[in-house]
């Protein structure tokens, strides 16, 4: 435990037992109806806003990347995004994985176009020093849309955050399909939380449909963020804040 989390106000959900069970075999679970029907509409309507304001810029912060509308920084742009990397099901699950004190790594979005979104097989956070962690990165997939194989949902590899070495020493061609991939689908307001050591990607999307995710990673404590949150915070995010955010974001 950390207990600044608990000093900050963090109320830990436990989640359904299969679910920490998944967690640790498979490396990813999906938490259903975590974003209740007016919030799911605050977010879609504020990612479709910034995609629109931003232009030719959205994402430029963290990684744009040919065929998929990305985004970044969301900390700072819009009020829906506060409760997301303070959700607490989402904390009690990354501190599962973490076993130690951690910050947001990065919130971001993507969305990828029809027929296009292939990503090479990849770990966020790289591969543990020994298959029971200490693990680096916690990711998780906000679904904005249902995730299904047509529009799609990420691919995975369940138990491959245990795998030790380098991941091109196990795939010789990672935009391939894997033999043992599966793709992570849910409804509309789940969220998908997976150790950061496995391997996945974003894939195809076949039909055309939108299939916007918000990426809010975790980073344990000791490492540096993927967006610098103290460089980047906003005089309004600030504003804000609940201690709990200003622990999870590091600006204190
Ligand atoms: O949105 C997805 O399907 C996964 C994206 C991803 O893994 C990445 O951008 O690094």
């Amino acid at each position: 435990m950390d207990a600044q989390l608990l000093q900050r106000g963090f109320t830990p959900e436990p989640l359904k037992p299969a679910l920490y069970r998944e967690l640790d075999q498979n490396g990813f679970a999906v938490i259903e109806n975590v974003i209740g029907p007016k919030w799911l509409e605050q977010l879609r309507q504020t990612f479709e806003e910034l995609v629109e304001e931003e232009g030719e810029e959205a994402g430029v912060e963290v990684a744009q990347m040919k065929g998929v509308r990305r985004l970044a920084d969301l900390v700072n742009k819009g009020e829906a995004f506060d409760a997301v990397y303070v959700q607490p099901a989402l904390l009690t699950a990354a501190l599962h994985i973490f076993q130690r004190p951690f910050k947001l790594h990065s919130l971001n979005g993507h969305d990828p176009l029809v027929n296009d979104g292939l990503q090479s097989l990849h770990a966020d956070g790289g591969q543990p020093e020994t298959a029971e962690g200490p693990f680096r990165v916690v990711n998780s997939m906000w679904m904005l849309d249902d995730f299904t194989t047509e529009n799609g949902a990420t691919r995975i590899i369940p138990g491959s955050h245990r795998k030790l070495g380098n991941i091109n020493d196990y795939i010789e061609d990672r935009m391939a399909d894997h033999p043992e991939q599966v793709h992570l689908q849910g409804s509309a307001g789940s969220v998908a939380v997976f150790n950061g050591s496995i391997w996945h990607s974003s894939y195809i999307n076949h039909s055309g449909r939108f299939r916007r995710t918000l990426h809010c990673a975790f980073i344990a404590r000791e490492f540096d963020q993927q967006t610098n949150q103290r460089e980047y915070l906003r005089p309004e995010t600030a504003e804000r804040l609940s201690p709990l955010a200003r622990y999870i974001l590091d600006v204190d």
